[in-house]
């Protein structure tokens, strides 16, 4: 059989963690309309199975967005998803727009990809809102450096083209292990997936610089078998974020709370007891130590 792993690279937005869900069928990243809603490296595992036998292991690695940091946070991230670049047996880059010069973060990423030997597939994703006249252009400007392997729009929401996309990796695969179980589709802990969901719901309810700088602990972590109880400390900047938060008469939070309930509710197969609450860590993203405590480890790449 063949296996490898497939790096999924490119600037905040593009749709990359919505790729991955695409690929694998299941939602494993948080896909949000605002820039850097990813934050960790997140592997996907797609298994190709023929006559009940696996044929082909893809592990696929989502990346934060690459992008100027204003913070360590924001280091952190693209020094995440630029080391993931040399741990990967293919480059998937991801664009959605003309390479412009005011675009100047895909050229920037570009100059990575030089350095990396590994086979590169650019995915020209949202088709749905490019037109055909940006797509020809966009198709021949990165054609013309005759560094891909291997050009193709898609549309991630609906999944057109993803099933040519997992055939075109799989092609520049090598004979390779099984990495991980048939029916496994990502190796990270179902309290992470928790905290993700209820960081997405954040970024989903909140504006502006708010859920930018909102970090998601969970305290407690209770199973039984009808029911799990979950404690999430919700950790924001300043005073002011905590107020928009939680809102008026704690009506935001209840909202975010519900949505977030929810779908954990729906991804554990249990009811869920969700209890959040509100914490100040000013200037966390500047803190080595707080970024650390939340998951935003070096150590947790590869
Ligand atoms: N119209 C359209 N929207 C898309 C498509 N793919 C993704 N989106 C939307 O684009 C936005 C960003 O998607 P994400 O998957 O979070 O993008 P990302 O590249 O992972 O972003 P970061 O994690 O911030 O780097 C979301 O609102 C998606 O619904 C697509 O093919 N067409
Ligand atoms: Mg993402």
């Amino acid at each position: 059989m063949k296996s490898g792993f497939a790096g999924i690279i490119g600037r905040p937005n593009v749709g990359k963690s919505t790729l991955l869900n695409s690929m694998i069928g299941e939602k494993i990243a948080i896909a949000t309309s605002k820039p850097q809603t990813t934050r960790n490296t997140i592997r996907g595992i797609y298994t190709r199975m023929e006559d009940g036998e696996p044929k082909a292991q893809i592990v696929f690695i989502d990346t934060p967005g690459i992008h100027k940091p204003k913070n360590k946070l924001g280091s952190y991230m693209t020094d995440a998803a630029i080391s993931t670049l040399n741990e990967v047996d293919v480059i998937l880059f991801l664009v959605d727009s003309p390479l412009e010069d005011k675009n100047s973060g895909d050229r920037y990423i570009l100059e990575l990809l030089k350095k990396s030997e590994a086979p590169k597939i650019l995915v020209i994703n949202k088709i749905d809102t490019i037109g055909p006249e940006a797509f020809q252009r966009i198709y021949g400007e990165y054609e013309a450096m005759g560094m891909f392997d291997f050009i193709l729009g898609t549309n991630a929401l609906e999944g057109k083209n993803v099933d040519v996309l997992l055939e075109e990796i799989e092609k520049r695969l090598e004979e390779g292990p099984m990495y991980f179980p048939e029916d496994m589709i990502t190796d990270d802990p179902e309290r992470f997936l928790v905290s993700e969901i209820i960081r997405e719901k954040l970024l989903l309810y909140l504006d502006e610089e708010v859920p930018h700088g909102v970090a998601v602990e969970i305290e407690e972590y209770e199973e039984s078998e009808t029911m799990t109880r979950i404690r999430a400390a919700i950790y924001c900047e300043k005073q002011s974020h905590k107020g928009i938060i939680i809102g008026k008469g704690g009506k935001k939070l209840k909202g975010i709370g519900k949505s977030a309930r929810l779908e954990i509710e729906a991804l554990l197969g249990t009811k869920v007891y969700l209890e959040t609450f509100v914490k100040i860590k000013e200037n966390w993203r500047d803190s080595d130590i707080a970024i650390r405590n939340f998951g935003y480890r070096p150590e947790r790449q590869g």
